[in-house]
């Protein structure tokens, strides 16, 4: 079995970061990147048994994912899990992502249900999944889901991506596909109970637009790799993904 470290961004987490914690311990060892919490969420993390990093001041969900990446790498583990501290990923669902792990895919995604989530998430992540595949030309269903398994060579690739805030999750798939690698989904729960969040949305929505715009522009048939197949890389659909692209 392939060594794995549950990462865990936090960013004033205190409510729920102990009891996540304890749930993700029963499956793989935990390391939380606390981002410039000012509400104990770091000693808390520490107590409950994670490795804890402390990035001062806040750099954002990105940088802190990278921070995660480069401890894991450093440590030799073969692979990690994202999760999110404020217990919108239930830990009891980590198997499924141990399962998909075994099929060699480099970035498994949790997919949520958009239609179990409030009004204004269920239409930001449909707009969102609309305007992303048409820029990577590929049907991507959740590129929002914080909740994923991600390969060593996925890490040491990403290492190079300078988005610091929520987009690196969004650019990451991207990376993914551009690479060909081994890109697969997982149905997950969608949790949704009052949680607060960190998106802001206007930034949010510019940088999420900057990044399709990019992506849309480095997938155009003349920047794509030749369309000889590289090592079966495919969607998980079954269309290729290091081939031409199937949409313009
Ligand atoms: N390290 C770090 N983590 C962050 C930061 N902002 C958010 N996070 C973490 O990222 C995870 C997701 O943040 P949320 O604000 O809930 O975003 P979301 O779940 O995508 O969006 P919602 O649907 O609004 O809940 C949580 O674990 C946060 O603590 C940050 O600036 N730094
Ligand atoms: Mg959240």
């Amino acid at each position: 079995m392939n060594r794995i470290l549950a990462v865990i961004p936090a960013y004033n987490e205190a409510e729920h970061i102990v009891q996540v914690i304890r749930a993700v311990l029963d499956h793989v060892p935990v390391l939380v990147v606390d981002d410039g919490s000012t509400d104990g969420t770091a000693a808390l993390a520490a107590s409950a048994g994670a490795e804890v990093l402390t990035q001062l001041p806040n750099q954002g969900k990105g940088a802190a994912l990278r921070a995660g990446f480069r401890r894991a790498l450093e440590l030799g583990y073969d692979a990690v899990l994202t999760l999110d501290a404020d217990g919108q990923h239930d830990p009891r669902e980590i198997p499924k992502f141990l399962a998909a792990a075994r099929g060699s895919a480099d970035l498994i995604i949790g997919q949520r249900d958009f239609t179990r989530m409030p009004p204004v998430r269920r239409l930001a992540n449909t707009l969102g999944q609309v305007l992303f595949s048409w820029a990577l030309r590929q049907h991507v269903p959740d590129n929002q889901s914080g909740y994923r398994l991600l390969s060593r060579r996925l890490m040491e690739t990403l290492l190079g991506n300078s988005e610091t805030g929520f987009e690196f999750e969004v650019a990451m798939i991207a990376t993914c596909v551009k690479k060909s690698f081994r890109l697969t989904w997982v149905p997950i729960r969608t949790i949704y109970a009052g949680e607060s969040s960190h998106i802001d949305p206007v930034r949010h929505t510019l940088n999420f637009v900057r990044i399709a715009w990019a992506t849309r522009r480095a997938t155009r048939p003349s920047a794509m790799p030749p369309a000889a197949p590289v090592n079966g890389a495919r969607w998980n659909n079954g269309a290729a993904l290091n081939g031409r692209p199937s949409r313009r």
